[in-house]
Order: structure tokens, then sequence, then C-alpha cells
């Protein structure tokens, strides 16, 4: 895999306003790269290490699939510009400290339960620093929307220093995540605009989706508690 994400020549079409060489900002954004693609690699690795240890001795996998990204420079720009950061591509550093999804990791697991407790597992490790978490699970966005946004720092290892880099990483439900998927899919598509009683439909979806994943745990529940009984006949 190659750490070449972004590209100088591409950034400085859409950007003029650089002040140093071609060759200064190719090297600003590499090492943006480099750093954030490394820090996704390493919570990925935590995490299969951690699905596996479950599965070893549980027998049971509670991530469904794990998907990551890399937030595209525009978008990267656009944030800074809304979050008052001045003159953003030549404050790199501002920029690095204030915007905390450039990585971005979506845990999918199976039940809501283990949200909570596949975040607790990643947080609790000696090496990792905690910054910030969004439980919209209790508390879903005005949308419907639900997931729990956990921002973790790791530090990810280069050949002469140690950086700590930050995380975004969203844990979901399967049914969570089919909602958000859908929701944002279908609001893209619109460009973001849709109609009032299309964002009311789409918040029953989400309630309805809820109780679902409700449902689920309990049968879920029920299936461990009685085991294997009906395999008795
Ligand atoms: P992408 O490509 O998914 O990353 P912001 O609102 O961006 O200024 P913050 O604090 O990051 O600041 O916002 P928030 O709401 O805590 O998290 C934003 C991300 O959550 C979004 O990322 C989505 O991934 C997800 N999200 C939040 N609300 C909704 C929603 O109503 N529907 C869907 N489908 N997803 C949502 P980005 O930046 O949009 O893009």
């Amino acid at each position: 895999m190659s750490f070449r994400y972004y590209y100088a020549d591409r950034v400085r079409e859409k950007m003029p306003e650089y002040r140093g060489t071609d060759e200064e900002l190719q090297d600003a954004i590499d090492d943006l790269s480099l750093l954030y693609q490394s820090a996704i690699r390493e919570v990925e690795t935590k995490l299969q290490i951690l699905s596996d240890d479950f599965d070893k001795k549980h027998s049971y996998m509670p991530i469904h699939h794990v998907q990551s990204r890399l937030k595209t420079f525009e978008s990267i720009m656009e944030k800074a510009g809304r979050y008052g950061i001045e003159d953003p591509l030549n404050n790199l550093d501002m920029v690095r400290r204030e915007i905390l999804d450039i990585a971005g990791i979506r845990v999918v697991c199976n039940y809501e339960e283990d949200l909570a407790t596949m975040a607790r597992l990643l947080v609790d490790q000696e090496d990792i620093e905690m910054i910030r978490v969004k439980d919209y699970c209790d508390k879903p966005k005005e949308s419907g929307y639900r997931s729990m946004h956990v921002v973790v720092a790791v530090p990810v290892y280069l050949v002469n220093k140690r950086k700590m880099v930050p995380v975004e990483i969203q844990f979901r439900s399967v049914m969570m995540d089919a909602w958000a998927s859908l929701e944002h899919e279908l609001r893209y598509k619109n460009k973001g605009d849709l109609a009032p009683e299309i964002v009311d439909t789409l918040k029953e979806c989400a309630e309805n989706l809820h109780e679902v994943d409700e449902t689920m745990s309990r049968v879920r529940h029920e299936v461990l508690r009685t085991g294997n009984k009906y395999n008795d006949y």
C-alpha cells in the first residue's frame, strides 16, 4: 500500500493559495497521509486481535465488519473552514489539532450491546489515549441517526519519532449501519435536501430499526439462556 493519498498538483489546482513550493506541499500532505493511514492500520489490527480473542474465549465474534477511510483533502479543508480555521492550507498543524476525523473507522457490531463492550476493550488499552465520546445511541440525532463516536489517539512509531494520532471510531450495530448508509445515500442523491415528510419517514424507520435491535438482543439472550434444549428432540 502506498502512503501517497493526496497529490500536491491536484490540491494546488483547487487551492492555489499555498505559499510554499509544490515539493513542500507534497511533503506536508505525504506526512499527513502516512500518519493517518498508519493510525488506521494500528486500530484495525487492535480490533482484529480483540475479535480473534473474543472468538477464542467465547466462540462468538461481536464485530460484523470494519470499514475505514481517510477524509478527502477537500473535505478536510471544508471542515477546517467551518471550524473557523483561517487559511487552513497554510495552517496544517492547526488543522491536525482541530479536525479529529481525518482518519475514520466504522466498527459494525452484530448486537447493540456489543458496541460498548468493543469500545471499552479498545479504549482501556494502555497505549490508547481517550479524547472524546459522542453517544448518539441513547440520545439519537434529530435525523434519527444512532451510533457511538469515540475519538482516540494512537501511537504511530516513525523512523525517528513517535506521534499520537487521532482516529474517530464509529461503533454501530448492523441495524444502525443499514439505516445510516441508506439515509446518507438518499441525502447525498438529493444534495442534502430532503422533503420534511421524507425526513419524518426516515426518522420513523430509525425508530423501528431500534426496536428490531432491542428485540434481536432479547432473542439472543433467550437462546443463550435456553441453550440447545431444542436439539434434544
Ligand atoms: P463521513 O464521510 O461519514 O465522515 P461535523 O458535524 O462534521 O461538523 P462532527 O463532530 O464530526 O462535526 O459531527 P458528528 O455529527 O458527531 O459526526 C459526523 C459523522 O457522523 C458524519 O460524517 C457521518 O458519518 C455521521 N453522521 C452524523 N449524523 C448523521 C446523519 O444524520 N445521517 C448519517 N447517515 N450519518 C450521520 P461526515 O463528515 O458527514 O462524513
